[in-house]
């Protein structure tokens, strides 16, 4: 018998309006948290770990995925005190494994987590979803942040799209925009100011992506063995969008990159995230070839997809439809999963967990962290269920 996937759920701690019993209706049977209370680059302590995961089992659920461990900015720009924070880190995780916690997500984008323009766009159904229009982030960069060589990456009919854009903006939709392309870490409340972000933009002006790679090797190679000792697997999640904006360096968009970096130091310690949305929103990642090629070093499936535009936007599709072939990446999933019982590894029910969802039905009376509704997660997790059973009965009887 090929093992189920282990279906997830991301909860953002006791303050999160989706409670762990509504969870449990929808048939996940581990949870993905994070303490989003400690300040990023600051040890979890063994108690603060603890606590949560009790909180976590008490309603009969695993700690599947911690996700994510943040990684400090120092680290990301190679400053003074990275050691620091490394060392931080390494206890973090020693402090984890002490409590059985053995899957660590983590992402190395510069300064912003995923990054969307529009968190309300409404399909044709009434549900809402997360957008990201190329045109209202050029408007952004060139006239609002009026960030400099910004004119450099926008072609001359992209330049007018984007200021015919910022004239139909009214003055509180351009702060709209503001703070949805500048909000912080998910599970946070925090929105960058224009100045603050400039701040953080200076500090990569000399950083180009090969120097932001070498500063994800020297973290990694600080790191990697250590996980490996406690039997900790860490898991990138790659960048998104997995593309450059806003001038900034990107190191995890492609095959390419994400073979660099589970080959800058060979472990299974080494591994990654595979999210679905995040490389589906660019055309030339294949999805399935990613997954065949690196299946190994998967540890972590963050599922969903995502509607490309002709113009670099894209918005965050229903689970099953939209621009990835997702019954392709099932199926490369199942066989990375055979290839695992065949060679005895005993982690081939890999945890997934439906990565966003839209807004549905009563999910509009309640706020939760954009993307964390609880019915278009749990409509995401049904038809990925679905989706598994049926590839998987196929294999089965023939
Ligand atoms: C985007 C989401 C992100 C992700 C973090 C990982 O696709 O999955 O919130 O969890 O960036 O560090
Ligand atoms: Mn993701």
């Amino acid at each position: 018998m090929i093992p189920d996937l282990l279906q997830t759920f991301r909860w953002f701690g006791p303050d999160d309006a989706v409670t762990l019993s509504a969870i449990k209706q929808t048939g996940a049977k581990g949870i993905v948290t994070a303490l989003h209370q400690v300040p990023c680059g600051d040890v979890w302590s063994v108690q603060e770990v603890r606590k949560r995961r009790e909180m976590v089992n008490k309603e009969g659920f695993s700690w599947a995925v911690v996700e994510s461990v943040n990684i400090h900015e120092s680290i990301k720009t190679g400053s003074p005190g990275r050691d620091r924070y490394i060392e931080n880190y390494k206890q973090t995780l020693t402090n984890l494994a002490a409590e059985g916690m053995l899957t660590v997500c983590y992402n190395f984008m510069p300064v912003l987590d995923w990054t969307r323009t529009h968190l309300d766009y409404r399909l044709a159904n009434g549900a809402s979803a997360l957008l990201y229009n190329a045109t209202a982030l050029a408007a952004f960069d060139l006239y609002i942040l009026e960030r400099e060589g910004a004119f450099n990456d926008f072609n001359p009919e992209q330049q007018q799209a984007a200021k015919l854009y910022l004239d139909s903006l009214t003055g509180s939709n351009k702060l709209l925009l503001t703070n949805t392309i500048l909000a912080g870490l998910p599970g946070t409340d925090e929105v960058f100011s224009i100045n603050e972000f400039k701040q953080h933009l200076r500090k990569y002006s000399e950083i180009d992506a090969p120097t932001l790679k070498e500063n994800l090797f020297c973290f990694l190679r600080a790191v990697i063995p250590h996980a490996e000792n406690l039997g900790i697997k860490m898991c990138i999640h790659p960048d998104d969008p997995p593309f450059p904006i806003l001038g900034l360096p990107r190191i995890a968009s492609t095959l390419a990159d994400l073979t660099d970096i589970v080959n800058c130091c060979p472990s299974i310690a080494n591994g990654i995230t595979l999210c679905t949305g995040s490389l589906g929103a660019s055309g030339k990642n294949d999805i399935p070839r990613i997954i065949r090629e690196l299946g190994s070093k998967i540890h972590f499936l963050h599922l969903r997809s995502v509607q490309r535009l002709p113009d670099g936007s894209f918005y965050e599709a229903e689970h099953l439809a939209g621009s990835v072939d997702m019954y392709a990446v099932m199926k490369a999933i199942i066989s990375e999963q055979i290839a695992r019982k065949n060679a005895g590894r005993l982690d081939a029910a890999i945890p997934m967990r439906p990565d966003h969802g839209h807004k549905l039905l009563d999910d509009f009376n309640y706020s939760t962290y954009p993307g964390y509704s609880v019915i278009g997660r749990l409509k995401g997790l049904a038809e990925l269920r679905g989706l598994e059973m049926g590839v998987k009965g196929g294999v089965v009887s023939g």
